[in-house]
């Protein structure tokens, strides 16, 4: 098969896209798409200070490369999340990467800086720890953010996870969580910082492909706790819908943006407040992570 831009030999297929290309020409397509997410749905701009998220896996380490090789003004933030090994060779990946290329990192060790342990917090409160984790996360990438003036904060998720956060949402009728869904989240308080998605239309083999081509290092493996997520069951189911009908996960994401989103509300009059032991945003008097962080002291 023939590339479709300079008709070389083609290394690459995009079924849904109908298309094909040679490795240079797929790498001017990924850069476009990126681009052009950036621009539609005005993520942010080149003078704006960009917090980009990264944990090592090939679509943050995709994201944190385009960004810097396209100019924007970005600097890296990663979480140590005391995950055992997995978390030690990512921080290992990232660290690496930003020596290589001479970037600013911030790490953060939720273990060492908090007390904080995902495993026990998990298991004291009875929650996922998932949950645990995505509250820590939310929590720490947006305090940086507001304490360090970084106008927007940038995450490395991709069609495939936007794709499957849709279809669980529908299948549970989050209607707050549909109203909210998207590549762009707002900023709706001072303290909370607006968050961005570019890659939102680049599958995750796309992603793949880029840091491969660009020979960027990556961790291969996923996150211990990801194992029988449901998210993983959506996506497998996705993958299925996709193999038969290019273009599924594609044509259920835009169209759910373009068409369906706007359907659906937000829960309206959720009073924000500054909680009472560190002032970020909080819709209790008291932050999840403040709280995490005691019942923490608790147990340890
Ligand atoms: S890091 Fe954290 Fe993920 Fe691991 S514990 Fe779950 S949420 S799976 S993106
Ligand atoms: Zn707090």
């Amino acid at each position: 098969m023939k590339c479709i831009r300079c008709k070389k030999k083609a290394v690459i297929t995009l079924k849904r896209h109908n298309a094909a290309f040679c490795a240079e020409c797929f790498l001017h397509y990924y850069r476009n798409q990126v681009l052009k997410n950036i621009q539609k749905n005005k993520m942010f701009k080149k003078d704006d200070k960009v917090l980009v998220v990264v944990s090592g896996g090939k679509d943050s380490m995709a994201l944190w490369d385009v960004l810097v090789k396209e100019g924007y003004n970005v600097v890296a933030m990663y979480i140590n999340l005391g995950i055992g090994e997995y978390s030690n060779r990512s921080q290992e990946v990232v660290e690496n990467f930003a020596k290589k290329n001479n970037l600013p990192l911030i790490v953060k060790n939720i273990k060492e800086e908090f007390g904080l342990d995902i495993y026990k917090l998990s298991k004291t409160l009875k929650r996922s720890p998932c949950s645990v984790c995505g509250t820590i996360k939310r929590y720490l990438f947006n305090k940086v953010a507001y304490d360090n003036g970084f106008s927007v904060i940038a995450t490395g998720h991709n069609l495939d996870d936007e794709a499957a956060t849709l279809l669980g949402n529908i299948l549970n009728w989050g209607e707050s969580y549909l109203a909210r869904q998207g590549p762009v989240l707002p900023q709706t308080h001072p303290k909370l910082i607006k968050k961005v998605k570019p890659l939102y239309t680049l599958t995750e083999k796309e992603n793949m492909y880029y840091v491969l081509l660009n020979k960027i290092e990556f961790l291969h493996e996923e996150c211990p706790y990801s194992v029988g997520a449901r998210s993983i069951l959506y996506k497998e189911l996705l993958n299925e819908l996709e193999e038969k009908s290019p273009g599924t996960k594609q044509r259920f994401l835009i169209g759910f943006l373009e068409k369906g989103k706007k359907h659906f509300k937000e829960v309206e009059n959720i009073e924000l407040k500054e909680c009472k032991t560190c002032g970020h945003v909080t819709t209790t008097e008291e932050c999840s992570f403040c709280r995490l962080t005691k019942v923490s002291n608790t147990v340890s």
